[in-house]
This record gives C-alpha cells, structure tokens and sequence, in this order.
C-alpha cells in the first residue's frame, strides 16, 4: 500500500527508535519539541503512544480520522491515538486475546482526554445493533456522571480526576461492545472537607448549586450561593473560567437518566447533606462539644432518614465500650469537627463507590454471555510535590507508579524477548533498572513501610505519625532507597524535616510529611455514628452502610492495605493481558496551548521511564516489519522483486536487502519479519524510494510512458 504520510508528518521523527541518536536525552526532547510545533502530537516509540497535551482543540478526531485508521498499520498512517486503539481492537478479534491499554502520565498531561477518544473511537467504529447501542450510550454517559462526584478543579488541572480508574468493554464475537465494567481506586476523600487555596471540591457540588431548579434545592435546603457552605468555602475558587457547573449540570441530569437511574432522589440528597454537614458548627466548653444551632441537624435528619437526636449526639460523643458496658464520652471541639468530616468523607466515599457499582449492574451483559475484553486503565495522579507537601494520598499513588513501571518494564521486556524467540533470533540481553526493590521497601510483609504502619495503627498507647517515623528509621533505616533526617554518625541531616521520610522513586525523590498518616491509614469513623448511618431510610445509604460492619469484631483493614490488596489485583489482570501504552506529557504548568516548557518535559520523559524504554527497544534491532509489508513498500528498488515477488516472501526479502547492499551485521531474517539494527540503513532505503519516486515523476513529466 502507498504510505498515507504527507510531508509535514514527517516532521522529525515519527517513531523515536528511527533517532540516530537514541541515547540522547537532547534529540529525544528536539523531536518532541519539532513535533509539537507542528501540532503533530503524537509520537511512537516503537508501540508506546508518547503524547503531548496540545491545550487546543485539534482537527485530528473527526469521523474521517477515524476511518483512515482502520484497519491499517502503524506505520502507513502518522501516529495517533486511533491506531493504537485499532490495533488493540484488531488483536482482540483475529488473536482472541484479552487486551489492556495503560494510560499514565502527570496531572493535566491528558489521560481522561485519551480515555474519551478511545471509548469515542471504538463507539463509532464497532459494529451495533439496538441493543449493542444501549451499551455504547451508557459506556459514554458513564463518564460524565463520574467525573462529577470524582473530578475537581485543582491548580494543575481544571477537571482533575481524582481517583484512579479501570475499565473493561466487553465484546461479542461479532467485535459489536456488549458490556462493560468499572474498578474505582482512592477517591480523595479528603477533598469533601478541604481544599486547597485555589483548588475546589467535587463538581457536583457546585453544578448542584448553581444548576438545581429552585424547586430542588428548596427542597434540600440549599441556597444558590457556594460561598454560604464551608466545604466550598476553603479553596476560595467558586467558579472556574473552563467551567460552566449550570450546563455540566443539565449534562450530568441526563447522563443519569440514559444510564438508568432511579435513585436521583437519594442520591441528590445525599449530596445536600454533605454540604448541611460542612455547616455544622460546634460551640460549648472546650471539653464538651455541643452543635450551635439546630438548622443544619434539622435538614440532615430529613434527608439522610435519620433521627434528629441521635445524629446530634453521635456528632458530640463517642461510645467506648468499657468492661462489657457502653459509654457516652463527651467530644471536644477539635475531636467533634473531625468526626464530623470523617462522616462527610465516608458518606461521600461509600456514595462514590456505590454509584460505580451501579454503573457496573447497568453494564452488564449476564453471565452466559462469552466476550473478548478490552481494558483500559488510567493511571493516577503525579510524582512531583511542586505545589503541596506530599502526603499519604501522594505516597499511595506514587507507590500505584512504581507497581506500574514494574510491569511495563516486565512486559516490555517479556514481550521482546518472546518475539525474538518466535522470530528464531537470538536473544540480546538488556541492562535496565528494576524497580522491584523500591516496590519491596513499600510493600514487603513485616518489613516493608505498610506494614510498619499498620502496626503503628493497631498498637494501642502513644503510637502516633513520630513513632510511626521512629519505626520506619529502625526498620528501613539503611535501605539504599530510603532517607531522613538522621545521618549515620548520628549527626541531622539539614535539608530534611524531622517529619519527612524520603523515598528515592524510579523516576526521582520525594520527601513525604508523616503528619496525618496514621489518621488517614485508619480511616476511621466512630461507632456511634456509624450505627446512625446503619438506621438511615435514604436507600442508597443501607446499601452503603451494612449492619454486620457493626456486630464485626475484627478491625477493618486499614486503607493502605486495602490499596496494596486492590493493586495486587490489578497487577494480576493486566499481567494476563496483551498491552498498550499510553504515556501523557504536559507542555506546561499554565495550561497554554503552543507552549514547550523543556525543563517540566525533561522531568517527565524522566519519570515515564521513556529513555529507558527507548533503550530497551533499540537494545537489539531498531526497526522490524513483517516481509509483506517490507517488501510491497521498497520491492520497487530491485528488478528482480518488481513488479511482483511470486517466491517466498522471505527469499524475497533476501534477494532485495542484497540488492540494496545491506551489511551481514545490518540486519537478520527471522521468521516472519526483517530485523534492522540501525536506523540510518533504513533512512539510506528511504531516501532510495524518495529518489525513484522524484526521477519517475520527472520522467512521467517529460512525457515518458514506458517503465521496466
Ligand atoms: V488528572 O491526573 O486527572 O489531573 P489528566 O486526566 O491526565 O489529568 P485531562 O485528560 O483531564 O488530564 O486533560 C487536561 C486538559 O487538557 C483537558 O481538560 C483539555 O483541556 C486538555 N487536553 C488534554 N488532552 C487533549 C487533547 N488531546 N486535545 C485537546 C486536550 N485538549
Ligand atoms: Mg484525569
């Protein structure tokens, strides 16, 4: 087929192996940077997608676009997003095999952007029947509804995801969708009850506010001004420029009703009581916290079904359980707050998960149903800490990274190594830096930073987040990758609080705060009230908050453990998947289009492994393609394969690199596919083909017909 490039595609390089110099961090950025100049902002190397947020939108998704990469190869067409979604699709169906796309890359880089194209690509691409199309419309109004209650303006991005998310389509044998499914990972629940200056909460707050029709919110007592609730108060940014909450709103309402919702009712009210709750305000001596005025407590008894009296009491005291008999002890006034916020951020929290878990019932296909999937997993957050200190939440997501480079350095590897195996060529085995040691020190049983915290959560006494930091230095203390404030002779490490431990990650260090660890770990909601919840009439809450939690003797787990649970669980599905990537980079902090910032993008190609990843790919060959394909594109540089090769395709081969004058050490013949060392071999057979084209187009305008 004759390639569809045109000549602005082939601005620098379109995939980074055919760099002359790929060990050079410099010329990687110059191609990225000439790329982006040109609005080409897809780049591959080898099968990885390297993607740069263009801030604008570009003419590059149209339904034309879509049809161009059907079907076709990586390399007839210049490298996007569609091709790679193609591909995966087009393996599904002729190899059967499960597929999985990881998306990765720093807040704002363009995740959830790619996430949409793809599911747009598949949504107009696939085949559909009626009922096929339902799936489709709910797999595409899923997105909406949970970027409301999971997405939030923060300072490096104005519609932040703020949880990590896995999804899987499901499809039928016909390659038509059918089903689908959603795994939500540490929701930021700690954003239900602050923010940061400059940062907001959850959208569906604000589209609440300010797009509710008066009936609703009088109905949930709720006035049309942010400013007046606490929780929408901290970050000082109630409207955002990007950002219209009224229409998002109208979006969000109908989002719901194609899904199939009911429980609207519950749900809303549920929002307004969050809000009710931020409002409660705690007056009373210092020792014994009592709730100021009754207004709040009136609306949250009507709204979440629960008793009045009960609730205030619950929010003022705590039940402790002493020789077999229950006492109410009286909270003080920062004790009180705290338990207010944690029934905030757990009722906001067990709303999120169950309003996933809803999606996922109206996405399912039955049991009996044999589909083919395709999975496609957003990866969470950043590494960096220019902003904020980082802290537990920012430890657990940067632990969810290194988990990751873990299995794309496996499977990138593995994956070499089985095509050089199936090709028959010899394996070149590849120096690289395994980060499994880092993965250890987080995770290891006993002796790994999870652990240590955990037994700081359970140990009863003066455990606190400085014994929590004590443990760490006795037990970790000498990990190459592990540093504090303490230096070996005893003496202080000065650059260093004494309140940070800090962690040398793959990509770079971070100085993580213990301040609020344990507390956070915990995770904790005291019993009286989460007895309420348990009394509660509104029927998403019964769903949320099971009595047997009650009558549980055993502590929950605590929430890094459940984290660690769940990524084992996912390293274990995507292990048995065919995968793609995805690597995200932002061009800048201000959210410009046209605006190459090269230290920012110096730092990310750093912590996305992509030199690495480059080396890995260029170790043994930089460049194959199948003999077919080989051969249709440059058989016209040799008489004896032109016009028609009818042998072998791999004597064919043979004969034309012969002809071309390739070096023995230049390139090897495997099974299926030549195998070329150096970029600069092919360019010479590129410019070779350029050549002939100009002096037949030349010939062709001098009126010469004949050819031979
Ligand atoms: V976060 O970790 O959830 O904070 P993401 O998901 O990586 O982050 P997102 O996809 O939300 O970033 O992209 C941020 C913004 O960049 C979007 O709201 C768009 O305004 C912009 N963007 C991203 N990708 C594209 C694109 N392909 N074309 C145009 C884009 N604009
Ligand atoms: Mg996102």
């Amino acid at each position: 087929m004759e390639s569809a490039l045109t000549a602005r595609d082939r601005v620098g390089v379109q995939d980074f192996v055919l760099l002359e110099n790929y060990t050079s961090e410099a010329a990687f950025i110059e191609n990225l940077r000439k790329r982006f100049k040109e609005n080409l902002i897809y780049t591959y190397i080898g099968s990885v997608l390297v993607s740069v947020n263009p801030y604008r939108e570009l003419e590059i998704y149209t339904k034309n676009h879509m049809e161009r990469y059907r079907g076709v190869n990586f390399y007839e067409v210049s490298p996007h997003i569609y091709a790679v979604a193609d591909n995966s699709y087009r393996s599904m169906r002729t190899e059967r095999k499960d597929q999985c796309i990881l998306i990765s890359g720093e807040s704002g880089a363009g995740k959830t952007e790619a996430s949409k194209k793809i599911l747009q690509y598949y949504a107009v691409t696939c085949p559909a029947s009626e009922q096929v199309q339902t799936v489709k419309d709910r797999l595409l109004q899923s997105n909406p509804v949970l970027e409301a209650f999971g997405n939030a303006k923060t300072l490096r991005n104005d519609n932040s995801s703020r949880f990590g998310k896995y999804m899987d389509i499901q499809f039928d044998f016909k390659g038509a969708p059918v089903g689908g499914h959603i795994i939500n990972y540490l929701l930021e629940k700690s954003r239900v009850v602050h923010q940061n200056h400059g940062e907001r909460n959850f959208h569906i707050f604000y589209q609440l506010i300010e797009g509710g029709e008066e009936d609703l919110l009088r109905r949930l007592g709720l006035e049309r001004n942010p400013q007046q609730y606490q929780y929408l108060v901290k970050g000082n940014c109630p409207k955002v420029s990007s950002i219209n909450d009224r229409s998002d709103w109208k979006v969000v309402r109908k989002a719901l009703t194609v899904i199939g919702f009911n429980e609207d009712e519950e749900l809303l009210n549920i929002i307004a009581s969050v809000l009710h709750l931020g409002n409660v305000q705690y007056g009373g001596e210092e020792g014994n916290a009592s709730i100021t005025s009754d207004t709040q407590i009136k609306y949250l008894a009507r709204l979440l079904g629960v008793n009045g009296a009960v609730l205030t009491e619950a929010l003022t005291h705590k039940k402790i359980i002493a020789k077999g008999e229950e006492l109410m002890s009286p909270l003080n006034l920062e004790q009180a707050s705290s338990a207010r916020d944690a029934l905030s951020k757990a009722v906001y929290g067990r709303t999120f998960t169950w309003l996933v878990n809803k999606i996922n019932q109206m996405l399912y296909i039955g049991a009996s149903v044999t589909a083919v999937g395709l999975h496609v997993y957003i990866g969470i957050g950043t590494l960096s800490e220019e902003f904020y200190h980082p802290v537990f939440e920012q430890f657990c997501i940067n632990y969810c990274n290194e988990k990751l480079q873990q299995l794309f350095i496996e499977l990138t590897l593995k994956s070499e190594q089985e095509e050089y195996e199936s090709e028959g060529i010899t394996w070149e085995p590849v120096q690289y830096f395994n980060n499994k040691i880092i993965c250890d020190l987080v995770e290891e049983k006993f002796k790994g930073i999870i652990s240590i915290l955990d037994e700081e959560c359970l140990r009863p006494g003066d455990a606190s987040d400085f014994t929590f930091l004590e443990k760490l230095e006795d037990t970790v203390g000498g990990h190459p990758h592990f540093v504090t404030h303490k230096l070996a002779d005893g003496k202080t490490r000065k650059v260093m609080g004494r309140d940070e431990f800090r962690l040398l990650h793959y990509a770079g260090e971070v100085n993580y705060n213990v301040n609020g660890f344990l507390d956070k770990n915990n995770d904790l909601l005291f019993r009286n009230l989460k007895e309420v919840m348990c009394m509660s009439e509104n029927k998403i809450l019964t769903q949320c908050f099971d009595r047997e939690e009650l009558s549980d003797k055993k502590r929950p787990e605590t929430a890094a453990t459940q984290f660690k649970a769940s990524l084992a669980k996912l390293m274990e599905i995507l292990m048995s998947k065919e995968p793609s990537y995805i690597r995200c980079i932002k061009p800048n902090d201000s959210k410009q289009s046209g605006r190459f910032d090269e230290v920012l993008i110096r730092h990310q190609v750093k912590y996305l492994g992509l030199m690495e990843n480059l080396r890995v790919r260029r170790a043994g060959f930089a460049y194959r393609r199948r003999y077919e394909v080989f051969l249709q594109r440059y058989k016209s540089l040799c008489p004896d394969t032109w016009p028609n090769w009818q042998g072998k395709l791999a004597d064919g081969v043979a004969i034309l690199v012969k002809h071309l004058g390739y070096k023995p050490e230049e390139y090897k013949l495997g099974r299926s596919k030549i195998f070329i060392r150096f970029p600069k071999t092919l360019f010479a057979t590129e410019d070779a083909l350029e050549t002939r084209k100009h002096s037949l187009a030349t010939k062709l305008q001098a009126g010469w017909r004949g050819y031979s």
